[in-house]
């Protein structure tokens, strides 16, 4: 080798930021590739079945092994380990796989009568299905359609009550195209396809009554489809950072003012967010906040009764995952010009590993807010005024799960909060009529929607986004307290007064002490560690402050889908931390029957004070469509924050010093 191809290739390799590796990194495309061929070469599976991949992801870390490698990281790392599902010959299997050594430490099979995470190639081959199949041609040449115009997509079923174990099912249904993208404006409404996933085949078929197909006028949102007179729009906004971007990432570990995170990948949850932790001034230490926190389920449960839509009551999570229908974000647009992006990698059911490009950004928004002021005006002879910019750093991703879009931000705030915020957006799930004004609907009839344009009503729904977070403040123990506003009544004359209200604080012993329904009482609550102390002796803690989208499911109790999202009755709930216990609607969410979820564990009554807790929060909508959402929605946003309370000694951002103006580039563009 001659030196000038030397000193290159030691130029490329010298340019390449060399980042430490964490043990909570996703798999990588080559551990993803090494999993598969360690399980499909183990002879644990017959040849003559098909073995087909439904998750992959990294193994949970024993929290006690990876916080006590953090303490010190110069010891070796845990090892790196895989957690799959896999199906074969009918059979649903757990593995866990040791990635170094390549050899598999366990293999069960699960015998409850729910399902993994659909692949998306067996969503695409079910799809297929109805084009090789005579009666739905037919159904197509009745509603005067090209089967070029075309196109269906896989539906999960729900449970309905079945007793009897079930066949994994998919309900296909089918939309016109033609000249517009807009698929969800212009269903095939009254067929109903039923696919069953393990044999591939058509096994019922329905085309009960035919309704007008919508026009695809009017329903295109691509920009090249828009004519003018063009719509509202201000002047173009940009973001400048005169000073460089002020955080950095090592691989997946994020740093940022007082903050430090990891920030990973997971096919089913999307982002997951591990190990956030808060410096406060003048201190070293950064103190942990949130051990982890993901997405665990997402419900999104129809309110239409009749044969084609009744099971539409979706678990986008567990049953399609948000990181598998993570999109690609533009630069520019779904993220500011001052954003990074990260890549996102998953196992595909049974080839190559797939890479989602820009499956997060992170970038710094200033959105002209303030984080505090105060203008004075009592001092005589002065009026003073102190302005700090409000600046955060965002984490984001979007998940498209089919017709909706989910903008999903984890916003870290100096001051110490942490706001989760989702915003949706996309295609509404249309329904098929054969009205076209409101005038010709009758009195008692019950539209379960709006009409939205001719022929296309917007379906009642809601979303109910429920997030997993493992919260460690400052330490392991952690305790959950209700502090309730009372109203005291001024009853022995002692003052002018006939009633304030005050603070009941109580923290909660049981899990049954900790199911919470915002609407019941006003109250705060809050996660504290009553091992841990401010100097003058308050408990150090978070506590939640709900940003709108508190909706609570409205279904009976006694309706399958409740029975399967038992948890969505009560905003927030907190459970005694149990490794297995990470998904809100159950670990196998498709077709699941309810005894796998946050109530059921919540029974159990285990004692949460002092001890490891595990807290859900369900972020929720009820959606009741306006022509506005029509024939896309523009967003609408809802969340919660995790505020410090009492866990910092004061403000942390009084030592915040203002802007400089003399940095901004051009002075003329000074007010
Ligand atoms: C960290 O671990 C290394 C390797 O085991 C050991 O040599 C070192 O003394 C440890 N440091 C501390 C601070 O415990
Ligand atoms: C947490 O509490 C348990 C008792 O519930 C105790 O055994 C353990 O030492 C505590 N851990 C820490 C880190 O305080
Ligand atoms: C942990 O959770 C699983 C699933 O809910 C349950 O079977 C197991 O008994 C739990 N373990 C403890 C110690 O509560
Ligand atoms: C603003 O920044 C400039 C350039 O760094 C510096 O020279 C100047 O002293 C700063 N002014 C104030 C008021 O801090
Ligand atoms: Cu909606």
């Amino acid at each position: 080798m001659d030196l000038q191809l030397l000193f290159i290739i030691f130029f490329l390799f010298s340019n390449i930021p060399l980042s430490k590796s964490h043990p909570l990194d996703p798999l990588t495309p080559s551990e993803l590739t090494i999993i598969q061929q360690t399980i499909k070469t183990s002879n644990l599976f017959l040849s003559s079945a098909p073995l087909t991949f439904h998750y992959i992801g990294l193994a949970d870390i024993d929290k006690h092994v990876l916080l006590s490698w953090l303490s010190n990281t110069s010891n070796s790392p845990p090892p790196r380990r895989a957690f799959i599902i896999a199906r074969s010959g009918h059979q649903t299997h757990e593995l866990h796989l040791d990635i170094s050594t390549k050899s598999i430490i366990s293999n069960t099979i699960h015998t409850g009568s729910s399902f993994p995470l659909l692949s998306l190639e067996e969503q695409t081959a079910a799809s297929n299905l109805p084009f090789n199949y005579t009666p739905f041609m037919n159904s197509i040449k009745k509603r005067g359609l090209k089967s070029s115009d075309v196109v269906c997509a896989a539906f999960t079923v729900g449970w309905f009550g079945e007793v009897k174990k079930s066949k994994r099912l998919v309900k296909i249904l089918c939309f016109a195209t033609g000249d517009t993208v807009n698929l969800y404006a212009r269903p095939l409404e009254g067929i109903t396809i039923v696919v069953d996933l393990d044999l591939m085949k058509i096994l019922d078929y329905t085309d009960r009554f035919v309704v007008p197909v919508p026009v695809a006028g009017g329903t295109d949102y691509r920009s090249k489809k828009q004519k003018p007179p063009f719509g509202p729009r201000g002047k173009p906004v940009t973001v400048v950072q005169p000073e460089g971007k002020g955080f950095s990432i090592d691989g997946h570990s994020i740093s940022w003012a007082n903050w430090k995170f990891h920030l990973s990948y997971d096919v089913r949850a999307g982002a997951v967010i591990s190990l956030a932790s808060v410096q406060e001034n003048d201190e070293e230490l950064h103190r942990l906040v949130l051990y982890k926190g993901f997405i665990s389920e997402l419900f999104v449960p129809y309110q239409d009764p009749v044969k084609e839509w009744y099971f539409r009551t979706f678990f986008d999570v567990g049953e399609y995952g948000l990181g598998l229908f993570a999109a690609s974000l533009q630069p520019l647009t779904d993220c500011p010009v001052n954003a990074k992006f990260l890549d996102g990698y998953y196992a595909t059911q049974d080839g190559p590993p797939m890479r989602i490009k820009n499956v997060f950004c992170v970038f710094e928004r200033y959105s002209g807010d303030s984080a505090w002021r105060h203008t004075e005006f009592g001092i005589p002879g002065k009026v003073i005024t102190e302005v700090r910019p409000e600046i955060s750093l965002i984490v984001r991703m979007v998940s498209a799960v089919g017709n909706y879009d989910y903008v999903i931000d984890w916003e870290f705030k100096t001051s110490g909060s942490i706001k989760f915020m989702v915003t949706l957006t996309g295609v509404l799930e249309m329904k098929g009529t054969s009205y076209t004004h409101v005038k010709q609907v009758e009195k008692d009839i019950d539209l379960c929607g709006s009409l939205l344009a001719k022929n296309t009503i917007g379906v009642n729904h809601d979303h109910f986004i429920t997030y997993y977070l493992d919260l460690d403040i400052d330490g392991y123990n952690n305790s959950f307290v209700k502090a309730k506003m009372k109203t005291i009544k001024v009853t022995d004359g002692s003052n002018p007064r006939k009633s304030y209200w005050t603070l009941v604080k109580k923290i909660a012993e049981t899990e049954m002490d900790a199911r919470i329904k915002f609407e019941a009482e006003p109250a705060e609550y809050l996660v504290v560690n009553t091992n841990k102390k401010t100097k003058i002796g308050n408990d150090v803690g978070y506590r939640f402050i709900n940003h709108g989208a508190t909706a609570i499911s409205l279904l009976s109790d006694d309706d399958y889908p409740q029975i399967r999202a038992g948890y969505t009755k009560k905003q927030l709930w907190v459970t005694a931390y149990n490794v297995s216990e990470k998904w809100a609607a159950g670990l196998y969410a498709d077709e699941s029957r309810g005894d796998d979820t946050i109530n059921i564990w919540s029974q159990r009554n285990r004692v949460i004070k002092n001890k490891d807790i595990v807290a859900w929060y369900t972020v929720g909508f009820h959606h009741a469509p306006y022509q506005e959402d029509f024939p896309l929605m523009p967003s609408l946003s809802g969340g919660f924050e995790l505020r410090p309370s009492n866990f910092f000694e004061n403000n942390p951002l009084i030592k915040t010093i203002p802007f400089n103006e003399t940095h901004w580039p051009k002075s003329t563009d000074k007010p």
